[in-house]
């Protein structure tokens, strides 16, 4: 083995306090107790942060009033709404641990995540009961379903509210403690569980102190971005909440709700993925609105081009900035300087404080000279704790000494800032939310006139990546067939979009699927 050539983060070191998530996030409470914390764009619905505060202590009390103890999985299959902080944190204080999913998920998709997560108890709004319900069925551990509001045969949420304000004293040890379980598919296979501890998060928010001291509170954020997805999660909840900023949500993506929003609400940093970017670069109805006190641009989760941020930081007199990260590290690891100075756009900056970086050489396990391209492995406070039940993919993508491997691809720069430039892990991202390919590769091949299939990532221009399924079939079948097939059995945003019927699907001489062989033939193929 060569010697590793360990990059240090530019950044000082931070101390990280060592107290659970819920003490750290909501804290500072009493410093602006009566300031909004969180308003619903669309309706109208708020906590000031003083009755957040007290929504999570009776929250916390119900939920132990149910039964729900430290280390039961909670589930929560909820939109953006004023009430998904109060459960998230009621859930995490009392020591129990929240596993977020997204709404538009199926109900195998819901029922296969609890299931695994051995979830006790759901939270859900009455339109997606049913769904929960049908889930739940699938995921024998859960016992009860929450609506926030009514519906037949769920408890109600107002119930929960009628065990006092005083959950019970529980002993939390933040490094070791888990707080939230979100899924991932990481370098291959399907979603698993990311054991996030209190302390992955509350260094995570404490090293990105610098994204989010652009706010006080006084400020109001966009909340659109789910908070079910790492980056809503940790990134916009919980470090606008922190700052005591407001966060104005929105249950769901819609440029003209969102444009309303900015506009009227005067949001000063909006965290976005970069498809909404490229709609506020170059959509005409943007022109219609007084975006004047929108003073920053967040891009996370998929890659930004730098010709489209610099379009939209002219058009709209604002600074755009990136940060990229895992649901493995909590999420972020690198992130833009948050001044006026010009930054690389397509850069992911440099890394965080107390984050160490390797670019290794994938295949021959090397640490790579400077200037030369290799997966990005990371050490830090914020990496996961492992996968949830899963120790061989655990051990694959940890090393006994503490180092994650990314599975993307990146180059450094002689100042310590780093591009993505490409990935050897499996996954699609579609509009910044993850496709594992396995999954539908898996479904693919539960048709009867499907023999065999590969699922690869292809760009597009305004999801960023598509999922292409290349198809060897056993009797006829169209495309179109094909695509339906599988919209029937996915969250939309995993719609396969795109098929190829060829003879034989490249595999290695142990049977594993040689993706990168379709992946450098589609990129010849579109670059001729
Ligand atoms: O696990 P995940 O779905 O996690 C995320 C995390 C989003 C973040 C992270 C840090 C931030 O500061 C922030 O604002 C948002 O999406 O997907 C992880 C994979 O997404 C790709 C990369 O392949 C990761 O392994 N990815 C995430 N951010 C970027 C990115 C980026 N800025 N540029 C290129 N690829």
């Amino acid at each position: 083995m060569g010697e590793a050539k360990i990059l240090r983060s530019p950044h000082p070191d931070v101390d990280i306090p060592d107290t659970p998530l819920v003490p750290f996030v909501l804290g500072r409470v009493s410093e602006f107790p009566d300031h909004p914390a969180i308003i619903c764009g669309v309706t109208g619905k708020s906590y000031t942060y003083a009755q957040l505060a007290d929504a999570v202590r009776h929250v916390a009390a119900g939920l132990h009033a149910h039964g729900i103890k430290k280390g039961d999985v909670v589930g929560v299959v909820s939109p953006n709404l004023p009430d998904f902080p109060v459960v998230f944190y009621a859930v995490v204080s009392i020591g129990a641990i929240c596993s977020t999913v997204n709404p538009i998920a199926t109900a195998e998709e819901i029922g296969a995540q609890f299931a695994d997560s051995e979830a006790m108890l759901i939270f859900t709004i009455p339109e997606l009961f049913e769904k929960c319900s049908a889930a739940a069925r699938l995921a024998s551990t859960v016992r009860e379903i929450v609506v926030f509001g009514e519906a037949d045969g769920a408890t109600p949420y107002r119930e929960l509210f009628a065990h006092g304000d005083t959950p019970p004293d529980v002993d939390i040890d933040p490094a070791t403690d888990v707080a939230a379980l979100p899924y991932s598919s990481g370098t291959s296979g399907i979603p698993k569980g990311v054991m996030l501890t209190h302390r992955n998060i509350v260094a995570n928010l404490q090293q990105m102190q610098a994204i989010t001291e652009v706010l006080d509170s006084t400020s109001r954020v966009l909340g659109v971005l789910p908070f079910f997805h790492i980056y809503g999660m940790v990134v916009v909840m919980g470090g606008a909440l922190r700052q005591g900023a407001c966060i104005v949500s929105l249950p769901r993506f819609d440029l003209e709700q969102v444009l309303r929003v900015l506009q009227d609400h005067k949001v000063r940093m909006a965290n976005i993925v970069p498809p909404i970017l490229l709609a506020m670069a170059k959509h005409p109805i943007v022109a219609n609105y007084d975006l004047s006190q929108l003073k920053y641009l967040f891009s996370g989760a998929a890659p930004l081009g730098a010709e489209l941020a610099s379009a939209c930081q002219d058009r709209l007199g604002l600074t755009v900035r990136q940060g990229y990260g895992l649901t493995e590290t909590s999420p972020v690891t690198h992130f833009h300087p948050m001044d006026d100075r010009r930054v690389v756009l397509d850069s992911v900056g440099p890394s965080a404080p107390n984050t160490e970086c390797r670019l290794v050489d994938p295949a021959t396990g090397l640490d790579c000279e400077p200037g030369e391209r290799g997966e990005l492995w990371m050490r830090g406070p914020q990496v996961m704790k492992g996968y949830f039940n899963k120790p061989e993919a655990t051990a694959a993508c940890m090393t006994d000494d503490g180092w994650f491997k990314t599975g993307d691809v990146a180059v450094v720069d002689e100042l310590g800032w780093y591009k993505i430039v490409d990935r050897v892990k499996e996954l699609i991202k579609y509009k910044g939310l993850q496709v594992a390919p396995a999954e539908l590769e898996a479904l693919l091949l539960g048709h009867p006139a499907i023999a065999d299939a590969a699922v690869i990532p292809v760009p597009d221009p305004h999801a960023g990546e598509i999922p292409k399924a290349f198809v060897v079939l056993r009797a006829p079948l169209t495309a179109d067939q094909v695509m339906a097939f599988i919209a029937e059995r996915v969250s939309s945003y995993k719609k396969v979009r795109q098929v190829e019927f060829v003879d034989a699907i490249p595999k290695s001489p142990s049977g594993k699927i040689l993706r990168r062989v379709l992946v450098e033939q589609e990129r010849r193929r579109v670059s001729s």
